[in-house]
């Protein structure tokens, strides 16, 4: 599929994020080993966020082509390609700008994901979709796209190879949360990205990042914000948290699972999207327990009265709602929470020092 192409997009989703720029780097180097006359370009909707960042220099140092997509009229030239691909991307809704991009101007698409629960249905069927993707064998896309480098290997410079392992070996380190998670292929791909040369201190390096001013005001913020609950599921006690932030807002997710809480929805009013894009985490362990997914018991209900989509995992994932209403999003969640919950929800209230 990936041979006799001439001009070939490879776009992320929303704020790249190590997995998703590292898959897309090789994939570009991929496709351009199979055409040398290949004219491949990634395009990152939003950008990226700090992780990526180092990743993002040395893609650039490798001559690949990445266009930070702010707004629509950054796409310049609109002809139309021959495949693009979307990585690590759970629902069509995560392309963002690029979404219109993606459905007018191309041939074929290829996705490749390590999602569980996926939404593509706005796209086309007319299009030629093929679709790579198991969250049980892969714990990242960067191990679905190292697989794909390896059966080029011989055509890329060993150098280059090297570097490419080490930067998809940085998103799986990112992914998996330096292997707190893995999946059944995970350390053997790991293997054979070492044995290509990958440097694991220097993937561990690239994603360290320096804590910015305005992270943490919105880490504060998160927590000044947060509304937290008691329910039960299976007879079991889980507290909830709920929080708005303007930016950061898996960070304020990250930090509200560290407090304490077992399932956390953070809201995010879009002004660009006049709508609620919603961040969910929950603590990996109790959702494994449980054997819930919070997609589908929370996530989907909201989807279902506001429009919209999302996907991602059991623990972790998220949606843009069709509402610009944080209020309303708020009083429906409880709703939901209250619908699932095997007992009233209880909020949690403390008296503030005065
Ligand atoms: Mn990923």
């Amino acid at each position: 599929m990936l041979q006799s192409i001439q001009k070939a997009v490879i776009v992320t989703h929303v704020n790249a994020d190590p997995d998703a720029l590292s898959s897309a780097c090789a994939l570009s180097k991929v496709i351009q080993s199979l055409n040398t006359f290949a004219n491949t370009k990634i395009l990152l909707p939003e950008g990226m966020n700090q992780e990526s960042k180092r990743i993002y220099e040395l893609c650039k140092e490798l001559g690949i082509q990445i266009v930070i997509v702010k707004k629509y009229s950054d796409i310049e030239e609109k002809e139309p390609n021959d495949i693009c691909v979307i990585v690590d991307t759970a629902s069509f809704e995560q392309l963002r700008l690029v979404k219109d991009y993606v459905k007018q101007n191309c041939k074929s698409i290829l996705i490749l994901d390590h999602h569980q629960f996926r939404d593509f249905k706005e796209l086309d069927t007319a299009l030629k979709i093929v679709c790579i993707s198991s969250e049980i064998d892969y714990s990242s896309t960067s191990e679905i796209a190292f697989m794909l480098l390896d059966r080029v290997s011989n055509r890329i410079d060993s150098e280059i190879l090297r570097k490419l392992a080490t930067i998809l070996l940085a998103g799986v380190l990112s992914d998996t949360k330096r292997f707190q998670r893995i999946a059944k292929n995970t350390f053997y791909i790991v293997a054979n990205m070492i044995k290509y040369g990958a440097d694991y201190e220097n993937a561990l390096h690239m994603l360290t990042v320096e804590k910015s001013p305005t992270s943490r005001i919105a880490r504060i913020k998160c927590v000044l914000r947060h509304r937290g609950f008691k329910i039960r599921i299976k007879g079991r006690e889980i507290y909830v948290a709920i929080s708005n932030v303007g930016a950061f807002e898996s960070d304020c997710a990250t930090f509200l699972i560290a407090l304490g809480y077992d399932v956390v929805f953070v809201l995010t009013e879009d002004d660009k999207l006049k709508a609620i894009r919603l961040i969910y985490r929950g603590k990996e362990d109790i959702i494994t327990q449980l054997n819930i997914d919070i997609f589908t018991e929370f996530v989907r209900k909201l989807i279902d009265v506001y429009g919209g989509g999302g996907g991602g995992h059991k623990a972790a994932g998220g949606a843009i709602l069709r509402i610009y209403d944080l209020r309303n999003v708020v009083t429906q969640l409880i709703k939901v929470m209250n619908s699932v919950s095997e007992v009233s929800v209880m909020e949690i209230v403390e008296e503030k020092p005065s």
